[in-house]
């Protein structure tokens, strides 16, 4: 089996602005704002929360990843539990339901502090209804007010400040956190209970996974015939078929740059939650599950790290 060699790990760039910034015309809420998780969505978000005037406090699992924020006038925690104690509304931005669940039931985490009263927590991990709901209902009894704020976009989209919120929970929590949708958002969704958001998420990464395969699938066969692939995205350019993603995805597979804006293994995680949030109803997801197989074999094929358009070396194997 060839090796493939992991992405580089981009550092961020605390100097960046996207332009979208100054014509938003934010005035940042007063509200210290906590953050649990600085990677790459998350710094990208907290560099531009800094950057419009929110106070920031933040925390991650590795300290070095502070450093740059600490520069830039955040204030730098120890633990989750110190972030909470410290800010009015936390968000918290990890890779998975698992972590996104330590970080609150954990050992130093957030509801080691007994009474957030006063305090709001908004869950932008990706996770899943039931992951939300007990996150909320952990939250809630300590007198907390709970939001779940999914992020739709890709590490490009959050960089550009044109994300989507799609949240779901408290409503107060939604309007108190304005001015920082604003900064990182496109457009913003309230779409009622919690749990909501998430399956409306999901329901969209579903859609996202599916068409990624079906592109990769086409693209290799073309490789087979010795088609240039870029003759078939000049082409399908020109089709009602076309959409920016899929043109994008599509001239990263003819390079075979798969440069992580969505990675693999969020892709992946996100359909297996799919999955079972299906198999809890007896829905049917034939198409999806096939997905999630090619998607889990290319991880093994060690392009986990690698983006999402990274599928179409299963097809090439
Ligand atoms: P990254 O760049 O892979 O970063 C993942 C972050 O999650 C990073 O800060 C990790 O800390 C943190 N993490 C992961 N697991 C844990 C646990 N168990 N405890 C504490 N912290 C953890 O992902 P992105 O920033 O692109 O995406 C983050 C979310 O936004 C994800 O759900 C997307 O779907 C949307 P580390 O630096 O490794 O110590």
């Amino acid at each position: 089996r060839p090796v493939v060699t992991r992405p580089e790990t981009q550092a961020i760039d605390m100097n960046s602005r996207p332009n979208t910034l100054a014509e938003r015309d934010i005035v940042a809420s007063e509200q210290t704002i906590g953050f649990l998780g600085l990677g790459m969505m998350g710094s990208t978000i907290v560099k531009d929360l800094i950057y419009t005037g929110h106070k920031v406090v933040v925390w991650n699992r590795t300290i070095d990843k502070c450093q740059p924020f600490a520069e830039a006038g955040a204030d730098v925690k120890d633990t989750p539990m110190d972030v909470v104690e410290a800010a009015d509304v936390i968000f918290c931005c990890v890779s998975d339901p698992k972590g996104a669940k330590d970080l609150v039931f954990g050992n130093c985490g957030v509801l080691q502090l007994k009474d957030l009263r006063n305090k709001a927590y908004v869950e932008m991990s990706t996770i899943d209804p039931d992951t939300s709901m007990d996150i909320g209902e952990g939250i809630k009894q300590c007198n907390g007010r709970y939001l779940e704020a999914q992020i739709h976009g890709s590490r490009q989209e959050a960089a550009e400040g044109m994300l989507i919120i799609l949240a779901g929970g408290d409503r107060s929590v939604f309007e108190e956190c304005h001015s920082c949708f604003k900064t990182i958002a496109k457009n913003t969704f309230f779409l009622g209970n919690v749990g909501n958001a998430c399956k409306v998420n999901l329901i969209l990464q579903t859609i996202l996974g599916v068409s990624l395969v079906g592109l990769a699938e086409a693209l290799a066969l073309a490789d087979r015939f010795s088609i240039s692939l870029n003759d078939i995205i000049d082409i399908f350019d020109l089709t009602s078929m076309k959409s920016p993603l899929l043109l994008a995805k599509g001239k990263e597979m003819a390079k075979g740059d798969f440069n992580p804006q969505q990675p693999l293994s969020h892709m992946q995680r996100d359909l297996r939650l799919v999955l079972n949030m299906a198999e809890n109803l007896d829905q049917s997801m034939p198409v999806t599950s096939i997905t999630n197989e090619v998607f889990k074999h290319t991880k093994r094929l060690g392009y986990s790290e690698h983006d999402s358009s990274a599928v179409f070396s299963y097809f090439c194997a």
